[in-house]
């Protein structure tokens, strides 16, 4: 199924200068950019990207990793696209993460871990809403 998903390249891989490595592993395994945009987000999308995380011990320490800095904020097409780009980029973990994986070579911790996948077709289009607000036609784009 032709999908669209949301990949942040978290402030740890902007900082480090990762951003071209991470899109040519997604560019490689033949997905397909169709937006993109560098942005500092805002204690406000960040407490809603991460609200089903609110009250848990990292939670803190998670806001303020997201918003220290530019973060690259992309959304990738392609067919099992939410799948696919979840197994590039590994687990949350990068001691758990499979050789091969965005995490398993560049994540230095469980915050630190550099990408940001949607993980459910309902959490895609309610992560193209908060992070590309801006788009004017995110129906059309979301139906198509
Ligand atoms: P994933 O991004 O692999 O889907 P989630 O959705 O379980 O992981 O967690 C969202 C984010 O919260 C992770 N990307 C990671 O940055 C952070 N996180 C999750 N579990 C922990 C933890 N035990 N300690 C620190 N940070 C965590």
């Amino acid at each position: 199924m032709m999908q669209r998903s949301v990949v942040l390249i978290k402030p740890d891989g902007v900082e480090r200068n990762l951003i071209g490595n991470i899109i040519s592993c997604y560019e490689d395994n033949g997905l397909k950019v169709i937006h993109l945009k560098l942005m500092q987000a805002t204690r406000e999308i960040a407490e809603k990207h991460y609200s089903q995380h609110k009250g848990k011990d990292f939670y803190e320490e998670l806001i303020t990793f997201i918003t220290r800095s530019p973060l690259c904020a992309i959304i990738l097409q392609g067919e099992d696209v939410i799948a696919r780009v979840r197994k590039i980029n590994g687990a949350t973990s990068p001691t758990d993460a499979e050789e091969g994986t965005i995490r398993h070579r560049y994540a230095r911790s469980k915050t630190e871990n550099c990408v940001h996948a949607s993980d459910t077709l309902e959490s895609a289009n309610d992560e193209i809403k908060l992070w590309f607000s801006e788009l004017k036609n995110i129906d059309e784009l979301l139906n198509k």
